[in-house]
């Protein structure tokens, strides 16, 4: 079988890349090699914003609910695709089918949580001090988004970016992460399937040198939303702002499960084994940290390490496998150094750790057996750096407050988890855990997109995606005040 060869989408036309290269697409679990897609340069990109650009002049004066059908439409488009495009999703990435459903469904919700904002979108009108007059706040869109989307949430995050983006009456390039350019792909065309005008979207592929790169330096992008690591973000940051540009940023998490001694452990164990190892620790909000109480700690232990051997490795396309490959060789080769700076930093590696050689099909994959460190101290880096895969650290505490202080003692801040049964702890936590999500008596991960997803520190630059302060990012507050006396009314300036 011939590889397939796919193209760029700028203003309603598949096109290669103007120099005509190409970059491979491989699956990590096997090594297949799933197509080539356009390494684009700066003149694709250019060519994109240009046709976002002469696109928003009409889909900024398309009625938001019309906006909104559209959405609800891609909804309904992506519920009946939704196993092929987890499946396309697993083979490109390597997450469990289960998960990669999951991903999908997120932007399912999305699609028709920001449909239904086309009938509301609301902005507030409240009392003027002067007589016969009004005044109203509107959102207005901002103009031409680049949205540029990771790989471990390969269909969700983009959806998190265009759709408030779309609805709010913005256009939009799109560059996914070069690790899944078709699960990006096939979203796309789902969107022109629903309706969508030509240029609205468009969607370019490659690297982040020299594609994203290109992109940052376009005049006419008004907003760049960036969800990765927090080394590209800080670039994204600088870059933006010398061109004075709207940036929201979605970066690192180093989040933790606090375990108190009072804690149902068998609760706690699943909500552990699914945040640390779920996605093969590939979330921004996985959890990295175990936090518990020194009082609980072995029992804990011996209930959660065996649950931990057991995790089946494997091919996300087989129902049967619990954790699927890390995304490529050289995340591979990040989360394996972890491990030796773990043991070296002087922590003690209890479980894991190695490579994983699977055999068959998988013997080209990227594996890694689930990790778990004790003895670490707080200020190691095994405790403190984004690993981004399967790599627990476990950090004894004695006291709530002390659970807390290593908690918030990152320079991070996306999401945390307490595990007690003991309200006032729990009440405690809520005031004194300093991430932008809590969970009480559930892991780290799990946000629905109804509500502001997001952290404090260097987890980002004080946005939120999804939920109504989703659309912060991509409107601009418009006063405006009529005034219907008829003579001049000054404000507040006493007569
Ligand atoms: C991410 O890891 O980048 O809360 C997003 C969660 C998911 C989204 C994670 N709903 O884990």
């Amino acid at each position: 079988m011939t590889t397939p060869v796919f193209q760029n989408y700028i203003d309603g036309t598949w096109q290669p890349a103007h120099n005509g290269q190409t970059f491979p697409n491989h699956n990590p679990a096997t090594g297949e090699l799933l197509g080539h897609f356009p390494l684009s340069a700066a003149s694709d990109v250019t060519a994109a914003v240009s046709a976002a650009r002469a696109a928003f002049e009409t889909w900024r004066l398309v009625p938001a609910p019309k906006r909104g059908e559209i959405l609800y439409r891609v909804g309904e488009l992506m519920t009946r695709h939704k196993e092929e495009l987890a499946r396309s999703m697993t083979r490109e990435m390597g997450k469990v089918l289960q998960e990669a459903r999951g991903d999908v469904q997120e932007g399912i919700d999305m699609a028709y949580y920001m449909g239904g904002e086309g009938r509301r979108l609301a902005g507030y009108t409240v009392p003027v001090e002067l007589p016969n007059k009004t005044g109203i706040a509107l959102r207005d869109p901002v103009g031409v988004v680049a949205c540029i989307t990771p790989w471990n949430f390969p269909i969700a995050i983009p959806t998190w970016k265009m759709f408030p983006a779309l609805v709010a009456g913005n256009t939009v390039v799109l560059k996914p992460a070069e690790d899944t350019p078709l699960s990006a792909l096939c979203l796309v065309e789902l969107l022109y399937e629903a309706g969508l005008p030509r240029g609205v979207v468009n969607l370019v592929f490659g690297p982040g040198k020299p594609t994203g790169e290109a992109l940052l330096q376009q005049s006419h992008v008004d907003i760049i939303s960036f969800t990765g690591s927090t080394e590209t973000g800080r670039h994204v940051a600088v870059e933006a702002a010398r061109m004075l540009k709207r940036v929201s940023l979605e970066l690192g998490g180093k989040n933790a499960v606090i375990v108190m001694d009072d804690a149902d452990l068998d609760l706690a164990v699943e909500g552990i084994l699914w945040s640390a190892y779920g996605t093969t620790g590939q979330r921004c909000t996985a959890c990295s940290r175990l936090i518990v109480h020194r009082a609980v700690q072995e029992k804990l232990l011996a209930k959660l390490v065996p649950r931990m051997q057991s995790l089946r490795l494997g091919n996300g396309l087989d129902e049967d496998v619990d954790v699927g490959p890390i995304i490529n060789a050289k995340q591979l080769a990040k989360v394996h150094n972890y491990t030796a700076l773990g043991q070296a930093e002087g922590a003690t590696l209890v479980t894991g750790g190695a490579v994983a050689h699977l055999a068959g099909e998988l013997a080209g994959g990227n594996f890694y057996e689930p990790t778990l460190f004790t003895g670490v101290q707080p200020e190691m880096r095994i405790a403190q750096e984004e690993i981004f895969g399967p790599t627990l650290s476990v950090l004894t505490i004695d006291s709530l407050a002390e659970a807390i202080q290593v908690n918030n003692n990152t320079k991070y801040g996306l999401s945390s988890a307490i595990y007690t049964q003991n309200i006032n702890a729990a009440q405690r936590a809520t005031r004194d855990i300093t991430t932008g999500i809590l969970y009480i008596n559930a892991g780290t991960t799990g946000a629905e997109i109804q509500f502001p997803f997001g952290g404090t520190r260097g987890t980002g630059n004080g946005h939120r995606e999804a939920g109504i302060a989703g659309l912060d990012v991509f409107t601009e507050w418009k006063v405006v005040y009529t005034d219907y006396s008829g003579k001049l009314q000054k404000a507040q300036i006493e007569e």
